[in-house]
């Protein structure tokens, strides 16, 4: 897998998010993509009705060429898959089913270029969901597929893609986007695909790993409070408190705040395992909590002043 660089925090306030760097991301296990470098098996032409090592099918029958061809994306290896489509056809390669839990988090990826010439391209990189090992999530298979990216690597260069896919976090309104993953989905297969095109494209270091979204979500917690200088909040808290009236409203109301922060604060350190959702939903907590805190602080000044005035 490609290098890790460092976590931009501030961009998983927001979820689902939309990457456009390098995975930059802590993952769980290896890639779920046998063969995704496409340096198994020999240089040359895929004969019809093959496949590459790893790969379940070819995409469309064998009306397309597929081969095996020296070069690559950079930093991944020798060898790449080229897919030549002429006269509208289509071709391209299918993986295996892949068995996948809809509570955690994905990053699925790959390179892409095509041969100069085509004001277009075919090449499209997703996959498609399925409820069982037989059944595809929807029993019309354009509702269960989706693209990290379609028609790729136009400019004839290498291009990378990646796209984070996390759970539907409206799993009962009947849809689900091309980056969420569907609450009864349980397996995926990828598809690397040369649609209705008329070109040579190519795919390399096609990935998907498992995200590990609690590292991901601990460190954006953390990063929050610090940033905010919690530990000095919660201390002016204490002396607002000190000087409040017990039974006050806003006494009340900064013990429950300082409390809601504590049991943040666990869940975040935690080791339980928890659905991607729950950790966004404290995400998202985070800063609301701050600014509530930070108010509830001068509330309490207020109210001391008060309280030494009457
Ligand atoms: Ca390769
Ligand atoms: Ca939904």
């Amino acid at each position: 897998m490609r290098g890790l660089l460092p976590l931009c925090a501030a961009l998983l306030a927001v979820a689902p998010v939309s990457w456009s760097a390098a995975p930059d991301l802590p993952v769980i296990g290896d890639n779920l993509i046998e063969n995704g470098s496409f340096e198994d098996g020999p240089v040359g032409p895929v004969p019809a009705g093959e496949v590459p090592p790893g790969w379940a099918a070819e995409a469309y029958g064998g009306n397309g060429q597929l081969a095996i061809v020296e070069g690559g994306a950079p930093g991944q290896g020798d060898r790449c898959v080229q897919m030549t489509s002429a006269h509208d056809d289509s071709t391209g390669l299918h993986g295996p089913l892949i068995e996948i839990d809809a509570t955690t988090a994905y990053i699925q990826f790959g390179w892409a270029r095509i041969d100069p010439g085509p004001e277009r391209s075919g090449l499209m990189l997703g996959r498609q969901w399925f409820e069982t090992e037989t059944e595809a999530l929807e029993q019309e298979s354009s509702r269960s597929y989706n693209y990290v990216a379609s028609n790729l690597g136009v400019d004839g260069e290498w291009a990378y893609y990646e796209q984070l896919l996390l759970p539907d976090p409206t799993p009962d309104d009947g849809s689900f986007r091309a980056d969420e993953i569907p609450a009864n989905a349980h397996y995926l297969r990828i598809w690397a695909l040369c649609y209705r095109w008329d070109g040579v494209g190519y795919f390399d270091g096609l990935g998907l790993y498992q995200v590990d979204y609690a590292a991901l979500a601990r460190t954006d917690i953390f990063a929050r409070l610090a940033e905010a200088d919690i530990d000095r909040v919660l201390e002016e808290i204490d002396e607002g408190l000190a000087g409040a009236r017990e039974d006050s409203a806003v006494a009340g109301r900064a013990r429950e705040l300082v409390a809601e922060l504590e049991a943040l604060k666990r869940r975040a350190q935690g080791g339980a395992k928890r659905h991607v959702n729950e950790w966004i939903a404290d995400q998202h907590r985070t800063p609301e909590l701050i600014g509530e805190l930070q108010g509830v602080r001068w509330e309490l000044k207020i109210e001391a002043l008060l309280q030494a005035g009457g």
